[in-house]
């Protein structure tokens, strides 16, 4: 993946936790780098490795870390530069979710390495909608559900988001089932 998302995860971490914890989760990972290059592509093994080392370091589990990872993303990419992307891929949640594809074929033009998931609304209803997920990297589900909340709280909104699995074969996929919540607490 390209540097920036490693170079976000130093950040996520950096802010949270200290340059100390960041320091020995680079370490634990077997990096001798000090830092990325955003526009330079890693091995998808590097981010990995992070997030593993970053499991053991901060004794939480990787779905914690990687759906915090979620979030942080979408305020990180808004404020690094990418901030007119996100907001010309919408300016509701099923919007955007809608436009997510459309918005990755943009970046990929500019940055040819890059290998986005595809994603698929269904079920869209006032109530909420189902979000289907196709990556070509495995066990970054969590992430997803960070997104999600990232990008409704981006856009003022609260959503109670379920995973599951779904299809069959080559077509088995993560989906998420999302529900708009108003701000008192209860789903609208
Ligand atoms: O293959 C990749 O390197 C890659 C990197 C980031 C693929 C996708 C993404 C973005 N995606 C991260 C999770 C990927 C999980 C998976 O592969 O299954 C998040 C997509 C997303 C979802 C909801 C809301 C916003 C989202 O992302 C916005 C976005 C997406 C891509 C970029 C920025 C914002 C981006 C921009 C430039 C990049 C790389 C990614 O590379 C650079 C950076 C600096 C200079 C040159 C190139």
């Amino acid at each position: 993946m390209y540097g920036l998302i490693n170079r976000a995860v130093k950040g996520l971490v950096t802010e949270q936790f200290g340059i100390e914890a960041w320091d020995r989760i680079r370490t634990r990972a077997g990096l001798e780098d000090e830092d990325f290059i955003s526009m330079e592509s890693y091995d998808d093994s590097v981010t990995y490795d992070l997030v593993a080392a970053a499991t053991e370091e901060l004794g939480l589990s990787a779905d914690t870390i990687l759906e915090a990872f979620g979030g942080y993303w979408v305020e990180y990419t808004a404020v690094e530069g990418y901030g007119a992307l996100l907001d010309s891929a919408g300016s509701t949640l099923p919007e955007f979710l809608s436009n997510l594809d459309q918005m990755h074929a943009r970046v990929k033009l500019a940055f040819p390495d890059l290998k986005p998931p595809r994603f698929r609304i269904s079920e869209s209803t006032e109530a909420g909608l189902t979000l289907h997920y196709f990556s070509h990297r495995p066990g970054l589900a969590a992430l997803v559900t960070g997104l999600v909340k990232g990008l409704a709280s981006r856009f003022g909104r609260e959503v109670k988001v379920t995973p599951f699995r779904t299809g069959e074969g080559e077509e088995a996929h993560d989906a998420f089932k999302i529900i708009y919540v108003d701000i008192a607490g209860s789903e609208v």
